[in-house]
């Protein structure tokens, strides 16, 4: 659309400004930002591949890759990062924000997808749904009878959430539907919340034995769930991460799962994806998916809108609609 044509529908021009979408963005962001911006691509969000007029000129970046302190130090007009994805862990916010950058996300509109994702996840852990339906698709149902009764059940067991926040919250509820008690560890007692908090992971882990990690990615929890956590989860114990893979020490599971010191795994996130170790790919106690837990065509749409709509607003009134806690201080009118 021309100045003209947007003045005309009263709605702000913003077809001025650039937005450099680096790598792969979710197809209706990127037409979104096309309709009312001005879109630049380059392939990776690696400074050699910017030319010098755009690195000048890209006022915006939209994307889910990593954001690092060069690439932001190579873009001097650079205002906002809308990161696609409720976890931003990719996106180098401390630095940004004490460039006066903000950086966005995609909280809440997800949430209850993840959660929903979580409580198949630990099922088909504990059930071996998947399992049974290879052995029904095999033919082993009808050619050598039921699939096994499964050693492990949702019956009576303890759960306890890493990272009590908005998708542990919506976690915790589908649990305590189905009967289960939650506890949690997070830095913070979450003030009047009536389930039993702990200090430290590493009680937490001792309190129950199911584990769900739904913590942020970052240096403060890398590998955090570790041999010791995993010894306090105990032989009957299940851990389920659908956080970031870095939170888990991959080996050290890998270890816990083959020598019987935790029961089963449940894993949507790894340390390299989407590279998986094979160690883990052999165990028949991990149940494993390919970081899918908000991959619904309605959820993936919802976040991409809220990547525009945060650039939108920002452009249109100076405030960003979801700010990292990182940058919430510079969200007030420029
Ligand atoms: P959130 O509302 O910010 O909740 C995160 C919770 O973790 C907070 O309650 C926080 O409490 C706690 N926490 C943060 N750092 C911690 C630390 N170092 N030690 C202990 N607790 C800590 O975030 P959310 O929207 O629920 O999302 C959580 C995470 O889920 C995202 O960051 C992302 O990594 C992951 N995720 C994964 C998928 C997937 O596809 N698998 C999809 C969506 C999200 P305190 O501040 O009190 O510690
Ligand atoms: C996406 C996620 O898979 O929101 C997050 O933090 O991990 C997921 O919803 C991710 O944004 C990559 O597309």
């Amino acid at each position: 659309m021309s100045r003209a044509s947007w003045k005309a529908t009263g709605v702000a021009d913003l077809s001025g400004i650039s937005v450099l979408v680096p790598g792969k963005l979710h197809p209706h962001a990127v037409e979104r930002i096309e309709e009312r911006f001005r879109l630049v691509r380059v392939a990776a969000a690696d400074p050699v591949l910017l030319n010098a007029r755009a690195a000048k000129s890209v006022r915006a970046i939209a994307s889910f890759t990593t954001i690092s302190a060069a690439y932001i130090d190579a873009l001097p007009a650079l205002e906002i990062i809308a990161n696609f994805g409720v976890g931003y862990d990719n996106v180098d916010a401390g630095y940004a924000a004490a460039r006066g950058v903000m950086v966005t996300n995609t909280p809440d509109v997800l949430s209850e997808e993840v959660a929903d994702t979580t409580i198949g996840l630990l099922l088909n852990t504990l059930r071996e749904f998947p399992r049974a339906e290879n052995w029904l698709r095999e033919g082993r149902w009808a050619g050598e009878g039921n699939y096994r009764l499964t050693p492990l059940t949702l019956r009576g067991r303890k759960a306890g959430i890493f990272g009590m926040g908005r998708i542990g919250l919506a976690i915790a509820r589908r649990l305590e539907a189905f009967g289960v008690e939650v506890a949690y560890h997070n830095r913070n007692r979450i003030d009047g919340d009536p389930r039993t908090w702990h200090a430290s992971l590493i009680e937490l882990a001792e309190a129950v034995d199911t584990l769900i990690c739904v913590a942020p990615g970052g240096a403060a929890t890398f590998h955090a769930v570790n041999a010791n956590v995993l010894r306090a989860l105990g032989r009957d114990g299940v851990l389920i991460n659908v956080g970031r893979g870095p939170t888990v020490d991959e080996a050290a599971l890998a270890e816990a799962l083959s020598s019987g010191v935790i029961a089963a795994a449940g894993l949507d996130v790894f340390e390299d994806e989407p590279h998986v170790p094979r160690a883990l790919i052999d165990l028949p106690n991990a149940c494993l998916l390919p970081h899918v837990a908000s991959a619904s065509v309605a959820t993936r749409r919802a976040m991409a809108d809220l990547v525009v709509d945060n650039l939108v607003s920002w452009f249109e009134t100076g405030k960003p609609l979801t700010p990292v806690a990182e940058a919430a201080g510079l969200a007030t009118l420029r």
